[in-house]
């Protein structure tokens, strides 16, 4: 099975109408979309979200703002996913980010970075699961292409 990971395009993203523009820079990398949905997230989802943050100064802006707003939360798969969207990501910081990356082309601050992406198998497993249930997530079927040749 291709490896998985979670996306979340994130409230200031959203705010800005940059959903398609995200969602089209995975689809252009070859990843496949395999479940989605938009909902504002609870202050104490966000705090699971960001848990291996929590006793960081910044956790609780962090979680204010991940709460404030609609967010579109993604399971995406692809060979080596979880390195290659980091990179199609960018730097953390967007200000930091290279241009070409979805952070550094839209976004010119330092914590409004547009995007989340899980960074192990360890924590794409455990977000995933924060957000989906297994059976809500399509079997990706690549082969399944009768509308290319009806
Ligand atoms: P990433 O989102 O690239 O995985 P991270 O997991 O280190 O980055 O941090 C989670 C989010 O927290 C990040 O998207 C922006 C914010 N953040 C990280 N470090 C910060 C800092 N030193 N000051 C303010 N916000 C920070
Ligand atoms: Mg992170």
């Amino acid at each position: 099975m291709p490896e998985r990971t979670l996306i979340i395009i994130k409230p200031d993203a959203m705010q800005r109408a940059l959903a398609g523009k995200i969602i089209t820079r995975f689809e252009e990398k070859g990843f496949q979309l395999v479940a989605a949905k938009v909902m504002v997230a609870s202050s104490e989802l966000a705090a699971k979200h960001y848990a291996v943050h929590k006793d960081k100064p910044f956790f609780e802006g962090l979680c204010k703002n991940f709460s404030s707003s609609a967010i579109m939360v993604m399971v995406w798969q692809g060979n080596n996913i979880i390195e290659l969207s980091r990179k199609l990501m960018g730097a953390t910081f967007a200000q930091d980010a290279q241009p070409g990356t979805i952070r550094g082309d839209y976004s010119c601050t330092k914590g409004f970075n547009l995007v989340h992406g899980s960074d192990s198998p360890e924590s794409a497993k455990y977000e995933i699961s924060l957000y989906f249930d297994e059976d809500e997530i399509a079997d990706y079927n690549l082969s399944n292409s009768r509308w290319l040749n009806d």
